[in-house]
């Protein structure tokens, strides 16, 4: 399967291009403005000293690495040269302090140059994979070649270091990202060399006891076991998410059967045991790690904004090796929910959590103490933080977001086209010899109509059937013919200007979790096609915990109380706190209860007000019941 790359997948109108268009108009330039004030692009000058502010950090390459690579795809839709100017302007200094034997890194040229590839988890291989990932893109975007040749230097030399000399104090890098960049850098320039050098670090990795400090078990960068013998997904969510991908993309260019094994099982396990209803990940501050099956609390999840950007990378990857719709269910689970809520309404704020709920009361709790005994995510978005690596990783992910829409598979007689993700979009499918042109015309997720039409020869068109879909139909086919419904597709045969019209069947739904994420027990999710609902005290008053709600008077509006976002009401029912005026318990049942209408609004948009209460997952009158 090739996959079909962002460039050739024009996203034309709709829910995407307006948060493309945010990027572009003002989060590039928000994430810019805080770095510059935190002295990140200052560092590249590899000058600073003693006394002055801002001191680098050993991994702030990787912070403007992915400002830049989120750059030079927006200048891939639209050359800007003044942005171009800025990026020139860090490339110049990424030159100018590279080392003559190829080395590039702000924090060990600042402070530890004669450490060079000692400390494992500091960062060196990751930040060379940022930059390398970056380089890519601003040479894909610009024909510039100046900082892949620089970066190209850089890899040679640590091939030369960890795979021909071995002369480094450590095998594989403590936070993975250099896998799946040299697998990018491989993919642009062609030169296998960095294919078998990301092989290289994915083959070692857990074969031997690697340099760890006490605390540190080896699952915490998964160097628990060799790659191909893992099943479980362990560790730091990012990093693990970040060597899945490596993996996969290995799995796939090798045709190596054991990897993709690997690769499924750890999906499988992270979807089905550990990923939250919004495609959150990595459910514990602690290590900002995986835990154990289960383990999904809301209150204090972590589910830090990179790890579902990492998750999608993952998923996406998976779904180039295999066939199934699972894959693209859970992108498009996390693109519409756990990721999309890191970023503010407004484009200019982040959170690097992403929490299922809020309760401010739980953050007044430790008033006798400095450090409260348990971490609660934030309540409101930062415009930075002191480890900034989220806002960049959004601002690279969404204007890239359409390379995960399509994948073709050009092995057959006919290409056999798959469409895994819905936008007002399009796309030119490298089909054959030629191309096929496919637009998509809809207005998804605010509904689940879409008009397909097809330009160019014959193809096989796969529709992804998504998993929230009721009664998935095709209203009209001109020019098509329905073959086969198959792996969560419905497969058309097409030509040359084929229709078709179809409704994904998207309805309100209540979802409940597996009872052993006990602490949804009881509860259900509000949910309309991929989007998850949220309540939010400003809306509903609180607490929000008490609510329950009428599930059939479920009703969805295409506004609501945030602007230019729909919601969803129903009426509920709610304790009446003034029966309780005088004792914290009484008997069961004996309270007063209040009616009145509950309003959900998309996860998305939560916390884009007041601080307040916010709450995912909701008692309900009637749950797994059908609604109209
Ligand atoms: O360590 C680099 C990045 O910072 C990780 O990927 C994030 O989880 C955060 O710890
Ligand atoms: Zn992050």
């Amino acid at each position: 399967m090739e996959k079909v790359r962002f460039n050739d997948v024009k996203i034309t109108g709709g829910f995407w291009r307006k948060r493309i268009d945010l990027v572009r108009n003002t989060t590039l330039k928000a994430v810019y403005d805080r770095f510059s004030d935190t002295g990140r692009f200052a560092a590249f000058r590899c000058d600073w000293k003693e006394g002055m502010p801002n001191k680098p950090h050993y991994f702030w390459d990787s912070d403007v690495a992915k400002w830049i690579e989120g750059a030079a795809y927006l200048l891939q839709e639209k050359r800007d040269p003044e942005l171009e100017a800025i990026v020139d302007g860090i490339v110049d200094n990424i030159e100018k302090n590279q080392w003559e034997d190829g080395y590039f890194n702000i924090y060990y040229t600042l402070f530890a140059k004669d450490r060079r590839f000692t400390r494992r988890d500091e960062h060196e291989l990751y930040c060379a994979g940022h930059l390398m990932e970056a380089a890519v893109a601003y040479a894909e975007a610009t024909g510039k070649k100046k900082f892949l040749d620089c970066m190209v230097k850089y890899a040679a030399y640590i091939e030369k270091r960890f795979k021909t000399d071995c002369d480094t104090g450590f095998v594989t890098p403590g936070h993975e990202e250099i896998e799946l960049a040299l697998v990018k850098l491989y993919g642009f320039t062609g030169d296998e060399r960095w294919l078998e050098l990301s092989r290289f670090f994915i083959d070692k990795r857990g074969v031997s006891d690697e340099q760890r400090p006490d605390w540190m078990k080896p699952e915490y960068n998964q160097s628990h076991l060799p790659v191909r013998e893992q099943r479980t997904a362990e560790g730091h969510s990012v990093r693990a998410c970040y060597l899945y991908s490596g993996m996969a993309d290995i799995a796939r260019l090798t045709e190596d059967g054991e990897l993709k094994e690997a690769c499924k099982a750890i999906f499988d396990d992270i979807t089905r045991k550990k990923m939250y209803v919004t495609g959150g990940i990595g459910s514990s501050s602690g290590g900002e790690a995986f835990t154990v099956p289960y383990d999904l609390p809301n209150i204090i999840s972590y589910t830090e904004t990179c790890a579902a950007i990492a998750l999608g990378m993952f998923a996406g990857r998976m779904q180039l090796i295999e066939a199934d719709s699972k894959y693209a269910d859970t992108l498009e689970r996390i693109i519409y929910n756990g990721f999309l809520s890191s970023l503010s309404l407004d484009g200019r704020s982040f959170f690097y959590e992403n929490p299922l709920e809020i309760l401010p009361c739980m953050h007044t709790r430790d008033v006798s103490i400095k450090n409260p005994a348990i971490h609660l995510p934030p309540m409101r978005r930062s415009e930075v933080f002191g480890c900034s690596c989220c806002p960049p990783n959004i601002v690279r992910f969404i204007p890239s977001i359409s390379d995960y829409f399509y994948t073709v598979d050009n092995s057959g007689n006919l290409p056999l086209i798959y469409m895994h993700q819905f936008a007002e979009s399009t796309a030119k499918i490298p089909a054959g010899k030629g191309s096929v042109t496919i637009k998509q015309k809809t207005k998804f997720p605010e509904n689940g109509k879409l008009a397909v039409t097809v330009k160019g020869g014959k193809a096989m068109l796969a529709v992804r059937i998504p998993s929230w879909s009721d009664g998935f139909k095709v209203s009209d086919l001109s020019g098509a013919i329905f073959v086969r419904k198959e792996k969560g597709y419905a497969f058309f045969n097409v030509s040359d200007g084929a229709e078709i019209k179809l409704d994904l069947g998207m309805r309100i739904r209540l979802v409940e979790a597996d009872p052993y994420a006990r602490f949804d027990c009881g509860r259900v999710a509000v949910t309309r096609g991929p989007v998850v609902y949220c309540l939010e005290g400003c809306d509903n008053g609180e607490p929000l915990r008490d609510i329950k709600i009428k599930a059939k008077s479920l009703r969805y509006k295409d506004d609501g109380p945030v602007r230019d976002v729909p919601s969803i009401v129903c009426e509920a029912t709610r304790r009446y706190a003034d029966s309780f005026k005088n004792e914290l318990y009484k008997e069961a049942g004996t309270a007063a209860t209040l009616d009145f209408e509950a309003v959900f609004i998309p996860y998305y948009a939560m916390a884009n007000r007041k601080e307040t209460e916010m709450q995912v997952w909701t008692l309900a009158e009637a749950s797994g019941k059908r609604l109209g």
